[in-house]
């Protein structure tokens, strides 16, 4: 942190901010919000003004925990309130569409959790009312949030630098094992109607948006699989069908070339977060592993093969991307990190009147190939284009 970014904090406007849905992303996003001001050079000091939520009890609880100033079970009247400048959606899918057109026609900017919709329709909507909004000022963002791990954010500046020439190959996959257990129950998660999909949306979304970032290339074609392997969960004493695909596989070709394969698992024992990308180009490699976010490995092809290999860089240095804004080199990052880094480029933004990435126009291109992917494995995996 800097000097001017500490002698600045007291001087700047507030933007008051509502948070709809108090639970893991709730936590996260909270975090993120209360620290944002203190680390970055933002335009404005975030006020947490009310968190909203369906049970008034729990609501009221996260709120105390989370440093919300009060609590509300009706998100309607909170879109509408005037000290409120900005929503954040932390909800499951299926309210995300009806939350954010709300607040955007009421001149809030919204913050919106991946993936940004459940249907590509609701995803088409969402997206022509924020441009409807951008007309008067009102910014938003889908959260994306793995775009802002500094080593992400550093793979996409040498591919951009042209360090790994023409982009070849993509291979990314996500991989979680929190339901390799066929007995751990039932949860929203696992319900179409209010997941929109399974691993696919949820995790599968993650290295679709990935993928496109760092190339720059978007995904112009798909042949997918998917596949439920426990389809009954238990769920209020009795058992529950799951209506969702457990994992998502499918090979996909790029705007500029490239071809890339991707899995979304929630199955693979062992592997807890572990969200991968490995680009080859013509002249160099990348590759990167969440579990051990703060490292990007590069293979400069043009190194004489005595000296060449995989790199092993360390992305703590002040000259990487956000990461002049913590702590000395060495001293690393955590997941959270990430939401912070997402919430000061969103306010850097509303200050200086520019789109941030991702724009919901961003988040519907990931659903338009969601839903090709399941067009895709519906029909026996022929391709589909995009
Ligand atoms: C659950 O699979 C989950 O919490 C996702 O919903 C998040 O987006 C991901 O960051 C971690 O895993």
């Amino acid at each position: 942190m800097t000097e001017q970014q500490t002698s600045n904090e007291g001087k700047r406007p507030e933007l008051g901010v509502a948070m709809v849905g108090h639970a893991f992303m709730g936590a996260v996003h909270s975090q993120a919000w209360r620290s944002v001001a203190r680390f970055f050079d933002v335009p404005y000091r975030p006020r947490m003004v009310v968190l909203g939520g369906r049970d008034a009890g729990r609501a009221a609880q996260a709120a105390e925990r989370m440093g919300w100033e009060e609590a509300s079970t009706d998100w309607r009247e909170i879109v509408e309130r005037d000290d409120v400048d900005l929503v954040d959606i932390c909800t499951p899918g299926d309210s995300h569409a009806e939350i954010a057109i709300a607040a955007l026609e009421a001149g809030k900017h919204v913050l919106c959790e991946k993936p940004l919709a459940n249907t590509v329709e609701e995803a088409e909507r969402m997206v022509a009312a924020a441009e409807r909004a951008r007309e008067r000022g009102v910014y938003s963002m889908v959260a994306f949030n793995y775009r802002r791990v500094p080593a992400l954010a550093l793979a996409k500046r040498l591919v951009a630098e042209g360090r790994l020439g023409e982009l070849r190959h993509v291979r990314a996959v996500y991989l979680q094992d929190w339901l390799a257990d066929a007995d751990t129950p039932m949860t929203w998660r696992l319900r179409k109607e209010q997941a929109g999909s399974g691993a696919l949306g949820d995790i599968g979304a993650h290295i679709i948006d990935a993928a496109q970032f760092v190339t720059g290339q978007t995904i112009t074609g798909v042949s997918g699989l998917t596949e439920t392997f426990v389809r009954q969960r238990p769920s209020d004493g009795g058992m529950e069908n799951v209506t969702v695909d457990d994992c998502a596989m499918f090979l996909g070709r790029f705007s500029d070339g490239a071809v890339g394969s991707f899995e979304a698992t929630r199955y693979a024992l062992g592997r807890k977060n572990a969200m991968r990308l490995e680009v080859n180009g013509s002249k160099g490699s990348l590759a990167f592993d969440f579990e051990s976010m703060n490292e990007l490995w590069f293979h400069d092809g043009e190194e004489a093969p005595e000296t060449g290999g995989f790199r092993r860089i360390v992305v703590t240095e002040p000259t990487h991307p956000y990461v002049g804004a913590w702590w000395p080199p060495g001293h690393v990052l955590g997941y959270e990190h990430t939401f912070t880094h997402e919430i000061a480029d969103l306010l850097t933004a509303i200050g200086t009147g520019e789109q941030v990435e991702p724009s919901f126009a961003d988040g519907l291109r990931v659903q338009r190939v969601l839903e090709a992917v399941e067009n895709s494995a519906k029909n026996g995996s022929v391709y589909r284009q995009v």
